[in-house]
């Protein structure tokens, strides 16, 4: 096994990057993004890395990310990153605040561990956010309920979840507890590459101190005052598990915000639209108010819980809204260079 193989470098891999190691590259993953540096370890060692200044002026998106397979230029200064390996998954979600333009949080990994807190933190409708990014990304969601310890009789949400979840697994567990490292031991195969997602305060940190088997990660308690986290991760991380999984610890994010999710939403709630394969209108918005709306019929006869199918609705609007905005800045772009 070469040292880079420990990252989850592969034979396919290295075919790819025949054409970068021609032009003298040396390849490596991505492990940590911080403020314009990123961590790129080679399989001998971590180099610390910047990217071409005109890369900037390019979309945000073909910036680097943890999880990224690079080519990376040793010179006289700091290495360059002068290539990045086509992604098979990216998690992206639209940056916190006003501003329209996506983030990405993670590329290439197979598992995306969605956690929430059985107590204050648990929100179903922030849930299936998650899970429409995380299908959208390409990755796989385990709906990861934590501190089963402070809510041993909490059956109701998981079963609340599993709704949500539709086909995804769902499990209650601790993060402090050594069992749960066997209970997620089918989602962390050698080679595997995870992320963890959730608010702040989740336990996403104190997980991947269980699963490391070691404090690699600083944890916080939550306030009293709101049971809110504290933000203590400040950066995304990738770390290489014992068993030889890769775990990728991420901050907590403050909204999850869909990006151009469309595909991953429909997948999300492919309960719903099933029966909206059977509306009147091929075009059909599923209001409340609509006629031949199979899925208003379907919540009328109790078939499909109707916060759910709110939620839906709601979402496909609001990603709706952005394409439209995305659509128009676009534009106006175009018309700027034509002058
Ligand atoms: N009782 C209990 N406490 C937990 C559990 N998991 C995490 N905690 C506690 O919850 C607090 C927050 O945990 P962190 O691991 O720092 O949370 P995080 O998701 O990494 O938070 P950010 O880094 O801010 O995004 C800490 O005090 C942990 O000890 C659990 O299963 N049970
Ligand atoms: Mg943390
Ligand atoms: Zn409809």
């Amino acid at each position: 096994m070469t040292d880079l193989a420990r990252y989850g470098w592969t034979k396919g891999l290295a075919r790819r990057f025949k054409v970068h190691a021609s032009e003298g590259l040396l390849p490596g993953r991505v492990v940590s993004e911080h403020r314009g540096a990123w961590r790129v370890h080679t399989g001998e060692t971590e180099l610390e890395c910047k990217v071409p200044g005109k890369w900037y002026r390019g979309p945000r998106i073909d910036l680097p990310a943890v999880g990224d397979w690079v080519g990376v230029r040793k010179g006289r200064g700091r290495p360059l990153i002068h290539a990045v390996l086509e992604r098979k998954s990216v998690f992206v979600r639209k940056v916190a605040g006003t501003e329209d333009r996506e983030q990405v949080i993670a590329s290439n990994i197979d598992n995306v561990f969605v956690m929430m807190g059985l107590g204050d933190d648990f929100n179903i409708r922030r849930l299936e956010r998650y899970l429409a990014a995380t299908l959208d990304s390409g990755a796989r969601p385990i709906v990861v309920l934590n501190k089963l310890d402070l809510n041993p009789d909490s059956e109701a949400r998981e079963v609340e979840a599993r709704v949500a979840a539709v086909d995804c697994p769902v499990m209650r567990l601790c993060a402090k507890d050594a069992d749960s490292i066997e209970l997620l031991a089918p989602y962390t195969k050698p080679g595997t590459t995870i992320c963890l997602v959730g608010s702040s305060g989740v336990g996403k940190s104190t997980l991947t101190n269980l699963l490391m088997r070691a404090d690699v990660q600083e944890t916080a308690a939550v306030r009293e005052r709101d049971a809110k986290g504290r933000h203590t991760t400040t950066h995304r991380e990738l770390f290489v598990m014992p068993g030889g999984a890769l775990l990728i610890d991420t901050p907590g994010m403050r909204e999850m915000s869909l990006w151009a999710a469309e595909g991953g939403l429909d997948e999300a709630f492919s309960d719903v639209v099933d029966f909206g394969h059977g509306c009147k209108f091929r075009d059909c918005k599923h209001g409340d108010d609509e006629s031949g709306c199979e899925v208003w019929a379907a919540v009328g006869r109790g078939d499909l819980r109707e916060d759910r199918a709110r939620a839906y609705v709601k979402l496909r609007l609001e990603l709706a809204e952005q394409a439209t905005r995305r659509e128009l800045a676009a534009r106006k772009v175009g018309r700027g260079r034509k002058r």
